[in-house]
């Protein structure tokens, strides 16, 4: 196991999930170092704190620095130099951990696509970096290297790239026969961790692979279950984060894009969180399912955790979220199995209820309120 020095915002909630990251990338933390900004223009830290943290990896002697934000090129380089550690940076920790877990061949495609991306957006400041000849063979490229390098990234991209749409009309296809067969489809969405697999289980006797993990879902499962009198199709997917690139929504546009297409969208919400945390992650759904164009006219919310907390603090919360005055969530609980009943109604009711999703105009969800 690789030893780290984590470098993340001064407070629990974005510590506890950084260390979730760090623990779902196989990271072992000996130190945090607590700030409460990280976007100083050249190293990220202040250079007080630059210096500071020379002294404690001196003593620690971690094999890398984890910085919880995201770097850009000549700051990861500056720090590099400066510290002669690796840096890895919160977009390529999550690229690592995706790469550890992906379980299929789309997902590993999709997540090879995202990694070219990362190394496309840098390549160029790579290149510059390069050029000045500080340091030519910076992050693996030598100065003559480097058209070589840019053309073979942005070849090997356009390969994936085509073998992840033929995937992707493949997906299109298969839907199309679901639906002549008749065939509604519930898609389930939500943050990292929030229970989606655990209520997808719960639902349909499955037995995938639940954690407290950071992203134990990589790839789709979809399997057929029983609503009213009718059977339909339900798949789990991966979960959102909040920072997360759109090139990596984009890399997992073809399995994501399920939600845009189903019946019904089941967002998971973890109601247990603090009300901070609650709101930021509640955040990057809107967010992520708006990038998506998911129509909100279609999703429920499934406030899970339920068991964790009192029911005045779900109703607390979801008056807070903005969800008190529509009809569309429930408080459920995938563990004791409370409720799971009545979401499957209310969602049972929104499907049969609705028309079939021909060429509508999405209904966007308001995502003013939610900004900083
Ligand atoms: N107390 C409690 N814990 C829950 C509940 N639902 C899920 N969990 C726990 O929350 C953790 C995450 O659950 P998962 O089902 O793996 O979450 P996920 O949304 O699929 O997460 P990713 O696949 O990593 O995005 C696990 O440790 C579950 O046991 C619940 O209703 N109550
Ligand atoms: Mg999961």
């Amino acid at each position: 196991m690789m030893s780290a020095i984590l470098i993340t915002y001064d407070n629990e909630d974005s510590i506890k999930e950084a260390i979730g990251l760090c623990d779902a990338a196989g990271y072992k933390i000996e130190k945090i170092m607590r700030q409460k900004f990280l976007d100083k223009a050249k190293y990220g830290l202040g250079e007080g704190k630059v210096e500071e943290l020379k002294e404690i990896v001196a003593k620690v002697k971690p094999d890398v620095i984890i910085f919880d934000e995201v770097l850009r090129p000549s700051q990861n380089y500056n720090l590099a130099s400066t510290l002669k550690m690796n840096i890895v940076d919160r977009e390529s920790l999550i690229l690592e951990i995706f790469g550890r877990r992906s379980t299929s061949h789309e997902s590993s495609l999709q997540i090879k696509l995202a990694q070219f991306r990362y190394e496309m957006s840098r390549a160029k400041e790579k290149v510059r970096l390069a050029k000045m000849g500080e340091q030519p063979g910076f992050m693996g490229i030598g100065m003559y290297e480097v058209d070589t390098y840019y053309n073979d990234i942005q070849n090997r991209m356009k390969s994936v790239k085509m073998k992840l749409e033929k995937m992707g009309r493949q997906r299109a296809l298969h839907r199309e026969a679901r639906r002549r067969v008749g065939f509604k489809t519930i898609s389930l969405a939500g943050y990292t961790s929030a229970g989606k697999t655990t209520l997808f289980n719960v639902l349909t006797g499955e037995t995938k692979e639940e954690s407290p993990t950071l992203f134990t879902t990589l790839s789709t499962t979809t399997r057929k279950m029983p609503i009213g009198d009718e059977s339909v199709l339900i798949s789990d997917t991966v979960g959102f984060i909040s920072k997360l690139p759109a090139y990596m929504i984009e890399a997992f546009k073809s399995t994501l894009e399920e939600l845009r297409f189903a019946d019904a969208v089941i967002v998971v919400i973890d109601i247990s969180d603090p009300m901070i945390n609650l709101k930021k992650k509640f955040r990057s759904c809107l967010r992520t399912m708006s990038d998506l164009d998911v129509d909100q006219e279609k999703v429920v919310y499934a406030l899970n955790k339920s068991d964790l907390i009192s029911p005045e603090e779900i109703l607390q919360k979801a008056d807070y979220l903005g969800l008190a005055d529509n009809k569309k969530w429930v408080p459920v609980s995938a563990i004791t199995k409370e409720n799971i009943t009545k979401l499957m109604e209310l969602v049972n009711r929104m499907i049969s209820e609705r028309k079939p999703p021909t060429k509508e105009i999405p209904k966007r969800p308001d995502l003013k309120k939610f900004d900083d």
